[in-house]
Formats: C-alpha cells, sequence, structure tokens
C-alpha cells in the first residue's frame, strides 16, 4: 500500500504558469487540483490543467532507448549506456570530419530551465557551437526582439494583477479565452467588478476572447503595423501623447511621427478594413485612459513583419507614458510554461545565458570565463527555419532534438520532413513514442514528463516556479537534464580524452545554482533565488538580486530602460504587408492557431477521450459567403491547397471569419489526420530580425471534393494499442482522421473516405484491428456491385447488452444514432432493446419516430455539459445563471463561459 499525498508544482501548458496539487500515491498520479497559494491562479485550473491526471496514457510513453543501424532498419531496443555511447561516437565522429557546426541542437520551451541550461553549455562550451534553437522561434522570438529594440533588454514590465488594475486593455492577436484561460478568469472578473473598463480586441477573427470586447477590432489579417501608426497619427492629431514622458525617457521620436503621419485614418480604415469610426474610438479610448495595459501574442509575434508588430505596440506605451505603473505597460503573453526560461538561459542560437548576445564578444567571453573554457564559439548559429534547410542541404549532419516535435509544428513540412529523413543521423529525446518526429528518429531516447522531474520555470510576468517531482518516471525514462549532461560527459570523453567535471551535475539544484550565477548584476538578476528560498516563499518574480526581500512585481517605474543612454527608443518601421498575398488561384488566407482543450500536436492531450468533445476532428472554418460560392456543406469534405500542400479536411461554416478568411486548428498533424497536417500548407518565410515564421498566412483555396466510399468507426477499449495498430492502415484512404471519445470508458473512432471501396482484404484489416471481426458481432454484408453502389459492410458488436463498436462501410447513416447507444449505454438485451436492434444495421439515420439525441460537442468539460442541452434550457428561457444552477455548466474552471455567453447573445453580423 501506497500513501496517498499531494506535491505541489506547475501546469506543463501554456505560459499562465498556474500552481497545480497533484494527488497521487508515489507511483501514479490520482489527481489535479489549482494550487490556492499560486499568485498564478489561487487556485483555478482551466479546462487542459483540470485534467492533467487524465493524459499521459502509459501505452504511449516512450519507455527504452531505442536505436537504428540503417535508414532502412527498425529501431531496437536498447540500454543507455549502449545508446548514449553511440550517440556520443557519432556526434563526435561528425565534428571531427566536418567540424562543430556540422552538428545542431533543436529543443523547446517546454523544457525546464536546468535542461535548457545543461544544453545550452553543452552546445556552446563543448561541442563549440551555436547551433542550438528553440521552438519559441515559432512563438517568441519577434517579442523578444520587440521588447530588446525597444526597451533595451528581454523583460516584460507587468505582472498579472495589471490585468485586474487597468482602465483599458488592448488585446491583440491574442485569443487568451483559449490560449491564458486562467489569465482571462482574472479578466472577465476584473470587468465585472469594473464595468467602466474598456477592451479593445484586435483580431481578424471574432474569437471567445471578443466576448469580453467593448470594441473588436477585425482587421486584414496582418495590418497591425497600419492599425498601430494609424492610432499614434490620431494621438497626435488628438494632443493625447504624453511629451513630458517622451522628452525625459524617450529617443527616436520625430522619426516615428514624421512615419505616422503617413497613416492617416482614411488610408489605415482601408488598408485594415474596418470603419474609420472605430478606428477613432480606439483611438479615443487609448488616448484618455489613465492606465493602458497591452496583451498580444501570436497574432503579432507569428508573421514577416513579427518584430514590427510588436515595436509599433510598444511605441503606443511610450508616446502615452503607459509603462511603469500599475494597471499599464506592453504585457506580451509567452506561450509555453518556460518560454521566458528558455530566453533567460540563452536557448535561441543567437543568444546567450543571463540575456547576453552570441554576437557580443564582450558577452562571449564573460561565459567562456564562468564555464572555464578558452572561448566560445563566434560563428552566427542557425534558426529552426535555417536550421531545418541547412539539415536539408547536407550541412547538418547529426540534429539532437528535444521537447519538440517539427515533424508537425515547423511550416512547410514537406521540405522538414525531407531534411529529416535523409539526415545521417537525428536523435529524438521524447516523453511520448507517438509524436510524428519519432518516426525519423536514429535513436529515440525516452524522457521524463510532467509530475516525474523537478526543476523550475518562469511565467510570462516573469515569476520562478518550481517544478516538482510526484511520481517516478515511467520504464527507463530519465530527466532531460540528465540525458543532456550525460551525453556530455561521454562527448567531452571523446573530444578531449577525459571528462572535465563540466558536467558533473547529480541534481537539477547544482545546475540552478551554477546557472543563475550568469545573471548576477544582469536586468534579469536571479542571484538571490535558490531552491530553499522558492520553497519558503513561494513564486517569485525577477529580478531577485542576492540579498532582495522580495522579487520585482513591475519595471522601469522609475523612467530609466537598459539601453546605452538609459532611454527607450521609438521604433519607426513602416507597415510591410505579409509575404504571400491573394491570388486568382490562391483567393484565400489561411489563419492557424489553437483550439480550448487541445496542447500543439496532441501527443498528451490526444490520450484523453475528454478533451475531443469539445472539437472531435480538425474542422476548416470558412465565411458562409465563401461556403455558398464553393457549393460546400457543413461536415462536407474539401480539398485545401496552398502553393506547398494539400489537405483533405471537413468544412464548417464560420460567421466569426470574414470573407476571404479561412481557418484551420493547429493541432491536428498526420497522427490524427492524414496527410501532413496544417503546417503542409504554411510556408518558411520568416521576419528579418527576429527569424520567426509567418504561421498565420498562407494564400490558399479550397474547392469540395466527392469520395463515394465512406467509413465510420467506433471501438471501445485498448485506445492506444488500436491507435497504432490502425493508423497505418489510414494511409490507403484519400481522407481518414482518428480521435477518441467518451468520458469513463474511452473509445476510437475513425472516419474514412475514399474514391471507391477499399479491397476485401484491407476491409477485414479494418475489422480485424477493430476487433469486429468475430465475437459477439452483427454483420451485414451486401455486395451489391454493378449498379452503382458501392458495396456496404456492417458491424455491431453487443456485449453484455450493450453495444461496444460498430463500423460503417460505404453506408454511414446511422453513425449519429449508434454513437448514441454507445454513449448512454442503452440496454439493448431488455424489451425496448430487441426493437432497437432490429434497426441497427439499416440504411437508416435511426429508428423511425426515433429523435436524435446526438449531444453534440461538449461545451463544459468539467460538468459533461453538451452544446444541445444548453441550448435547450436557453430556449426553455435560462440566462448564464441559471444555465449555472440547472445544468452545473460553467460552475468549474469557466473555460466554456465565453462561449455560452456567445450562444446567450449571438452577435448581429453586419
Ligand atoms: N489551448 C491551448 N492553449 C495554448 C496552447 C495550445 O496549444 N492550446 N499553446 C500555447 C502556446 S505555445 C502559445 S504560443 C499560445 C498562443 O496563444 P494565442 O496567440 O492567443 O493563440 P493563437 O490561436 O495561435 O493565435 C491568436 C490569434 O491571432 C489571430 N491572428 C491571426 N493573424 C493575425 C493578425 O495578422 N493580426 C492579429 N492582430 N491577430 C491575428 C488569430 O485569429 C488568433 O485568434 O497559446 C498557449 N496556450
Ligand atoms: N500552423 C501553425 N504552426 C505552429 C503554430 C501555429 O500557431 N500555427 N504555433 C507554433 C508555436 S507558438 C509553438 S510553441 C510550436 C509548438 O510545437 P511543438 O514544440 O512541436 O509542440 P508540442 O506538441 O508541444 O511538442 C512538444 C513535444 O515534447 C514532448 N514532451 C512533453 N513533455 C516532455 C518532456 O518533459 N521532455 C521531453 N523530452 N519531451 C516532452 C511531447 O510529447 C511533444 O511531442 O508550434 C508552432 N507551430
Ligand atoms: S491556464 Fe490552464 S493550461 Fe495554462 S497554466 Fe493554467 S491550468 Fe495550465
Ligand atoms: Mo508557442
Amino acid at each position: 500500500m501506497h500513501e496517498q499525498t499531494t506535491t505541489a508544482s506547475t501546469c506543463c501548458y501554456c505560459g499562465v504558469g498556474c500552481g497545480v496539487l497533484i494527488e497521487h500515491d508515489g507511483q501514479r498520479i490520482l489527481g489535479v487540483s489549482g494550487d490556492p497559494q499560486h499568485p498564478a491562479n489561487f487556485g483555478k485550473l482551466c479546462s487542459k490543467g483540470a485534467s492533467l491526471h487524465l493524459t499521459g496514457d502509459l501505452e504511449a510513453r516512450a519507455l527504452y532507448p531505442q536505436l537504428r543501424l540503417g535508414k532502412q532498419l527498425g529501431r531496437t531496443r536498447t540500454d543507455w549506456d549502449n545508446a548514449l555511447e553511440h550517440a556520443a561516437e557519432v556526434f563526435a565522429r561528425t565534428i571531427a570530419e566536418h567540424g562543430p557546426d556540422s552538428v545542431a541542437f533543436y529543443i523547446s520551451g517546454q523544457l525546464l530551465s536546468e535542461d535548457y541550461y545543461a544544453f545550452n553549455k553543452l552546445a556552446r562550451a563543448l561541442v563549440g557551437t551555436n547551433n542550438i534553437d528553440s521552438n519559441s522561434r515559432l512563438c517568441m522570438s519577434s517579442a523578444v526582439v520587440g521588447y530588446k529594440r525597444s526597451l533595451g533588454a528581454d523583460a516584460p514590465p507587468c505582472s498579472y494583477e495589471d490585468i485586474e488594475l487597468a482602465d483599458t486593455l488592448l488585446i491583440a492577436g491574442s485569443n487568451m479565452a483559449y490560449a491564458h484561460p486562467i489569465l482571462f478568469r482574472r479578466l472577465e472578473a476584473a470587468k465585472a467588478r469594473n464595468p467602466r473598463m474598456k477592451v479593445i480586441v484586435i483580431d481578424p477573427r471574432r474569437t471567445d476572447t471578443c466576448e469580453l470586447a467593448d470594441l473588436h477590432l477585425a482587421i486584414q489579417p496582418g495590418t497591425d503595423v497600419a492599425l498601430l501608426h494609424g492610432i499614434l497619427h490620431l494621438l497626435l492629431e488628438q494632443g493625447q501623447v504624453d511629451h513630458a514622458f517622451i522628452d525625459a525617457h524617450t529617443e527616436g521620436f520625430e522619426a516615428l511621427r514624421a512615419l505616422s503621419a503617413d497613416y492617416p485614418p482614411q488610408r489605415v480604415a482601408e488598408l485594415c478594413a474596418i470603419k474609420v469610426a472605430d478606428l477613432l474610438r480606439c483611438a479615443q479610448w487609448i488616448g484618455a485612459s489613465p492606465r493602458l495595459l497591452s496583451l498580444w501574442c501570436m497574432g503579432l509575434n507569428q508573421s514577416s513583419a513579427g518584430t514590427a508588430k510588436n515595436s509599433a505596440l510598444i511605441n503606443l506605451h511610450l508616446a502615452t507614458g503607459q509603462i511603469g505603473k500599475a494597471g499599464s505597460g506592453p504585457f506580451s503573453l509567452t506561450g509555453q510554461p518556460n518560454a521566458m526560461g528558455g530566453r533567460e538561459t540563452g536557448s535561441l542560437s543567437n543568444l546567450l545565458p543571463g540575456h547576453r548576445e552570441a554576437g557580443n564578444a564582450e558577452h562571449r567571453a564573460e561565459v567562456a570565463a564562468y564555464w572555464g573554457v578558452e572561448a566560445l564559439p563566434e560563428q552566427p548559429g542557425l534558426s529552426a527555419i535555417e536550421l531545418f534547410e541547412a539539415v536539408g542541404s547536407g550541412k547538418v549532419k547529426a540534429l539532437w532534438i528535444a521537447c519538440t516535435n517539427p515533424a508537425q509544428s515547423m511550416p512547410d513540412q514537406h521540405k522538414v520532413r525531407q531534411a529529416l529523413s535523409e539526415c545521417p543521423f537525428v536523435v529524438v529525446q521524447e516523453a511520448f513514442f507517438t509524436s510524428e518526429t519519432c518516426r525519423y528518429a536514429d535513436l529515440l531516447l525516452p524522457a521524463a514528463s510532467w509530475g516525474e522531474k523537478a526543476g523550475t520555470v518562469t511565467n510570462s510576468e516573469r515569476r520562478v516556479s518550481r517544478v516538482r517531482r510526484a511520481v517516478a518516471a515511467p520504464g527507463e525514462a530519465r530527466a532531460d537534464w540528465a540525458i543532456a549532461c550525460d551525453f556530455a560527459r561521454r562527448l567531452e570523453t571523446r573530444l578531449q580524452g577525459t571528462a572535465s567535471g563540466r558536467f558533473a551535475f547529480a541534481e537539477p539544484e547544482q545546475l540552478f545554482e551554477e546557472y543563475k550565477q550568469l545573471t548576477r548584476g544582469r536586468d534579469l538578476d536571479l542571484s538571490g533565488l535558490g531552491y530553499a528560498l522558492l520553497e519558503d516563499r513561494g513564486p517569485q518574480q525577477w529580478p531577485f538580486p542576492a540579498g532582495a526581500e522580495r522579487g520585482t512585481p513591475r519595471l522601469y517605474g522609475d523612467g530609466r530602460f537598459p539601453t546605452a543612454n538609459g532611454r527607450a527608443r521609438f521604433i519607426a518601421d513602416a507597415y510591410r504587408p505579409p509575404r504571400e498575398q491573394r491570388e486568382a488561384r490562391y483567393p484565400l488566407i489561411l489563419n492557424t492557431g489553437r483550439l480550448r482543450d487541445q496542447w500543439h500536436g496532441m501527443s498528451r492531450t490526444g490520450t484523453a477521450a475528454r478533451l475531443f468533445a469539445h472539437a472531435e476532428e480538425p474542422l476548416l472554418g470558412l465565411n458562409p459567403e465563401d461556403m455558398r460560392q464553393r457549393h460546400l456543406q457543413d461536415g462536407q469534405l474539401a480539398r485545401i491547397d496552398s502553393r506547398r500542400g494539400t489537405l483533405l479536411i471537413r468544412v464548417q461554416s464560420d460567421a466569426g471569419l470574414r470573407p476571404g478568411q479561412v481557418f484551420l486548428p493547429m493541432h491536428w498533424g498526420d497522427r490524427f489526420l492524414k496527410g501532413l497536417g496544417v503546417n503542409a500548407l504554411t510556408l518558411p518565410a520568416f521576419d528579418p530580425l527576429s527569424k520567426q515564421p509567418e504561421l498565420k498566412h498562407a494564400a490558399v483555396e479550397v474547392q469540395a471534393v466527392e469520395l463515394d466510399w465512406h467509413f465510420h468507426a467506433l471501438i471501445e477499449g485498448h485506445v492506444q494499442q488500436r491507435f497504432e495498430a490502425l493508423r497505418p492502415l489510414c494511409e490507403h484512404f484519400a481522407h481518414a482522421s482518428l480521435g477518441l471519445v467518451g468520458r469513463d470508458t474511452p473509445a476510437l473512432v475513425i472516419r474514412a473516405a475514399h474514391p471507391q471501396a477499399p479491397s476485401p482484404a484491407l476491409l477485414a484489416q479494418l475489422h480485424a484491428q477493430l476487433g469486429l471481426n468475430e465475437g459477439p458481432v452483427m454483420r451485414y454484408d451486401d455486395p451489391r456491385e454493378g449498379d452503382g453502389g458501392l458495396p456496404i459492410h456492417k458491424r455491431v458488436r453487443i456485449e453484455q447488452g450493450r453495444l461496444t463498436g460498430f463500423s460503417l462501410s460505404g453506408e454511414t447513416r446511422a453513425r449519429t444514432w449508434l454513437r448514441d447507444l454507445w454513449q448512454a449505454a442503452t440496454p439493448l438485451d431488455d424489451d425496448g432493446g430487441a426493437a432497437l436492434r432490429r434497426w441497427l444495421l439499416a440504411p437508416v439515420e435511426g429508428p423511425p419516430g426515433q429523435e436524435l439525441q446526438s449531444a453534440g460537442k461538449t461545451l463544459c468539460t468539467c460538468m459533461n455539459v453538451s452544446e444541445t442541452a444548453i441550448r435547450a434550457a436557453i430556449d426553455h428561457g435560462c440566462d448564464l445563471d441559471g444555465l449555472k444552477q440547472s445544468l452545473g455548466c460553467g460552475t468549474q474552471c469557466g473555460s466554456c463561459v465565453p462561449e455560452i455567453k456567445r450562444l446567450l447573445a449571438p452577435p448581429i453580423e453586419a
């Protein structure tokens, strides 16, 4: 018997960095709840955080090192010793033959600071390359450049409590209702307390975040710089800039003033396709606001003008003196749980630990001296897009990937996949063997994951929190820092003859202690922090220099900025349109982003059936008018093409999208959806300064496809095993998607479509893998060939009097009804059941007179309340409180509240 106990840690999803209490018995994680003591969330969790204990199915975990010795061979299990000796041998040989820049590391904002530090030291001090970049390149690098250019250092100057203290909030390119839900809850509460608070949302789409907006500027995608300069133009005209602040604390205003003259309201309204009146109102609120806070995320960063967008937004704060005060400032929201830690430890190719620059000789010398090496490499390192290009062209011959899934998340997948398959040696350090990138691993190293590893992370408000270990890692999985250090020691021996002791870390705390000294005296000074202090006093905001009593909630209150002359800088970048424009062949613009309940490539969230209830399969959203023009119906299959790739996917009309724009969630890669996922379509163009790719703007076309043969199946139990067995079969079909459904008992759902029916052998294989070929299975087989019809095959599995699986091939009308029978566990062995049984194999949507109960999507994941039930209650006159009381929806994590509000008061479309 193991005692049940609780370990405090931090959520492993978004950059809000909520504190979680992990309930466990030392072996298994049994539950999670919000940590009431944690200053990010004060006990609350969103739908993802609250279901952490339901994710991470062991059957999907990488458990043992696996190695293959030839690209044509399969990987076989090996031990750590052999795995890391082999890796050290290949890296040492490659470095000896082709130099240190022939190897590269591609790491992640989901690593802990200790992991990050270990990898950095390994790449720069031991290998001698700056080829170490992270997925933060796809995420935060425009914000990094934005802050540094404008303010002198990469530091978001605000605190979460500023959300509560602001009078006007400018939310630009952030769907925080989905992506930073707990901050959105804080904003909801603050606005409820202070109805005079104004919320302005700048987003081409109408998102759930717009539920709080007093003004939604649905700008043409990519036109933010024009809009922000246009606002400044109006502020100047209205005399609403703070000249005293500008004179005392900034430089470069004249050039910006001159530039902003080019952005008069009429021109800006046209460029952005918004009303002049809305632009005026926006500028009016901003100019009159005593406290202006702006929040932004990927709508600004993921752009070929990402740094210009960041700078243009920061310009507004400098021009109005809205920085360094409570309730004001430019506050970039970080995406991943430790995107900030990556920036601090120097984990982009152009950075060094302690907010230093790899291109700065003095900085290199400081770090080299601290690490006890002669020098650090001068040659600039490759950024993510360039790095994969160099892999593709053969310049990089050994690649180490940790905690990121580039075969899903990088743009232009065809090229990325090509590069990965041709690279002589790919190491993938992963917690889940299921990720798309694992397929390309010559060496797969199993990593410990959330709940199993210890260290620190920094959230969006510069707050350092402890991540603690609750249970042991499964199989032979090891912590990321430990893998990096073990490899480093072996590589050192091969490169230098002996191990220097530079990687002799036994505990993550030792890494933290070593790393923090590199921040001493720098803007992010962490030298006063330590595990013991974090233990005693809880999470702390940097800077926290040695001897400090407390952390620093707000920066720049004295108007001094960490630039050479202490002044912040106005940046005058003109508006440039996005790289790819509409044209006759590709008349639509593809926007991509997050859903509420999925996380990136779904390696973790994709193991929890509950998290599919809000969005069961990936749907391409189009404006109703674009649907009509293309003769598309909701749920129909369509083909989306860009210059780089194609995807077959179902479409859905979405009045929140303006004509000419389409939206695809970023989550479904080729594991859950046949094809190379959303990034088959996107382009690798990037911002010239931040090198962040333009993931939100690709020219595409969408057209209906008619596929005659359709297949729909559901099977309960062993979902991961079945998934692995069924996924390869999907390659035979033009379209296929897989997902999970259910709450207590998960089931696998598979949908496929093809121009013609599959061979009997293939169908038999499908049925075998679904467990529908033998046992208590009802069958219907109609060969109907010759009269233009397709053969029809149906299977229904009934165990202990209830339906536990079914497949419909060639004719799928009953799919929703059968799903309902499964979901409701309707008894099929009593009298009523006998009446239903007759209809199970019939070519009907359900028995006559039977009203389809289909719940549709689940809005409230916590209380399991469907959209259908909520609509019905609204029809009976319920308001939000009534819904909460009668159905319980929205009473737990609150993530569904914006969507419920939308049902209560549908927006009036212009
Ligand atoms: N549920 C969930 N939450 C997450 C994540 C997740 O995978 N799932 N991932 C985390 C990570 S790593 C990140 S980086 C964050 C991302 O968080 P967000 O950036 O908030 O999320 P996205 O959906 O990527 O994009 C935000 C919005 O940008 C808009 N947009 C597109 N183009 C433009 C434009 O040109 N201008 C403007 N102003 N807006 C535009 C999109 O319509 C979209 O609504 O989320 C974090 N939180
Ligand atoms: N089209 C489009 N593409 C995008 C975006 C977009 O908005 N649109 N957003 C971009 C952004 S902002 C981001 S941040 C990226 C995210 O893209 P990725 O970094 O590829 O996303 P994840 O799926 O979170 O990958 C993390 C991987 O690490 C594994 N893992 C989890 N825990 C651990 C651990 O403790 N150790 C190790 N070693 N592995 C672990 C997970 O199983 C998972 O496979 O996607 C980018 N790509
Ligand atoms: S908002 Fe949700 S996903 Fe983000 S840290 Fe908090 S609980 Fe985790
Ligand atoms: Mo991100």
